[in-house]
């Protein structure tokens, strides 16, 4: 292929933009109207630094939408199918989000940061048009903005310790999803362990866009000692930890129990929310498809997750493969995607019609068992 993407006012740019092209950024995708780095030049490399050692992402592109008002949990509660009346300031949820046909329409982190705010730190989709549409049409108080919000990850098994380096050793006590604020020089922070890996780590919702670079080089000095690496939300990690790419794994009818999300779905909340007379019928039913991994036959595959690959059960078409890429833990290639219900189960052999021709693959669950080194 001989193009490139234009650069254009309307595809955004992070607060780390500049220092992403310092660092020599080589690949960029596209997520919520934003450039989003994901890679550096070399993807197996940037895997082993989260594996085994710590990377930085610009994920800026996780944008905040921000929810206010005396009416903000109403509405958070009617957005979302699961139950969130423990919610408490500090503690970040994982909340699903579905249209009025139970179909996933964005599946965000929820920080309530004080007792009338929330952010939703949502995946690729407009979900400010949605909370603003359904906001406005109950009569919710509220006022709904993107805020100057745009997170910066450091994930890996020595991520703790860069950011006990800058912010001290009580973020050692933080648990998982909890979330604090933090002002390193003059720089507003939230600091939150997660992120899109399960390799552990932070994530530093920078709250001051102008002070972008300067976080970066605060970020990577700190991290100098541990040998951090600029990185980007790793594919192939990400498949073997079974984390669903929303948009990429899900289509128009993908329904959280389908993706494993079912936890999530709390239909004995006795208040209404979206998509709850659709998800009822859903589970009533039972699901027809179900979200899985694959491990493919064929040489390392190179290339990159461009369309979804038809899988095949003898001629009858059974689903699709939404990623692939050699594992280099598992040593075989591996992809995700939604199969029918009826070869869900582990073991299942199947055909898949990839880039570079047709090949077998089997049915394994996620997350991907990882063999011992
Ligand atoms: N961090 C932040 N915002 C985000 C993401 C993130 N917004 C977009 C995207 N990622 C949202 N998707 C996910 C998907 C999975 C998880 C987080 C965000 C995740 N899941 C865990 C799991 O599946 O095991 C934990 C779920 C739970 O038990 O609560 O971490 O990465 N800021």
């Amino acid at each position: 292929m001989n193009f490139n993407i234009a650069l254009s006012a309307r595809i955004r740019k992070s607060p780390f933009f500049d220092k992403t092209v310092a660092e020599g950024v080589s690949l960029f995708s596209t997520y919520n109207h934003m450039y989003m780095p994901v890679s550096y030049g070399d993807r197996i490399a940037e895997y082993w630094h989260l594996i085994n050692g710590v990377t930085m992402w610009d994920v800026a592109v996780e944008r905040q939408v921000a929810i206010e008002g005396p009416d903000a949990e109403q509405l958070i509660q009617y957005l979302t199918p699961r139950d969130l009346k423990k919610l408490v300031v500090g503690k970040g949820k994982y909340v699903p989000i579905c249209d009025c046909r139970g179909t996933i329409i964005n599946d965000p982190v929820l920080l309530q940061v004080n007792q009338d705010e929330y952010w939703l730190s949502i995946a690729d989709s407009d979900l400010l048009l949605w909370a603003r549409a359904i906001a406005a049409e109950k009569n919710f108080k509220v006022n709904i903005c993107e805020p100057d919000v745009s997170p910066l990850a450091v994930q890996g098994p020595k991520a703790e310790a860069v950011i006990a380096a800058f912010a001290g050793d009580w973020i050692r006590e933080l648990g998982y999803f909890d979330f604090a604020s933090f002002e390193l020089e003059d720089i507003p922070l939230v600091i939150a362990r997660s992120g899109w890996s399960k390799q552990g780590g932070f994530e530093l919702y920078l709250c001051d866009g102008s002070k972008g670079g300067r976080l970066w080089e605060l970020v990577r000095e700190a991290g100098q000692p541990m040998g951090i690496v600029p990185g980007a939300p790793n594919h192939i990690e990400r498949m073997e930890s079974g984390l669903l790419s929303m948009g990429s794994d899900t289509d128009d009818w993908t329904n959280p129990y389908e993706v494993n999300l079912g936890k999530f779905v709390s239909l004995s909340r006795e208040d209404d929310f979206i998509g709850k007379s659709a998800l009822t019928i859903i589970k009533k039913n039972g699901i027809k498809r179900r979200f899985v991994g694959y491990l493919i036959a064929g040489d390392p595959y190179q290339g990159s997750s461009e369309h979804r690959w038809t899988v095949l059960d003898g001629k009858d078409k059974a689903g699709f493969v939404s990623a692939a890429a050699w594992s280099p833990r598992i040593q075989s290639n591996i992809g995700v995607g939604l199969i029918d219900q009826k070869l869900a189960t582990p073991g299942s052999v199947v055909t898949v019609e990839g880039t570079s021709g047709t090949t077998s693959a089997t049915v394994s669950a996620l997350p991907f068992d990882i063999p011992a080194p």
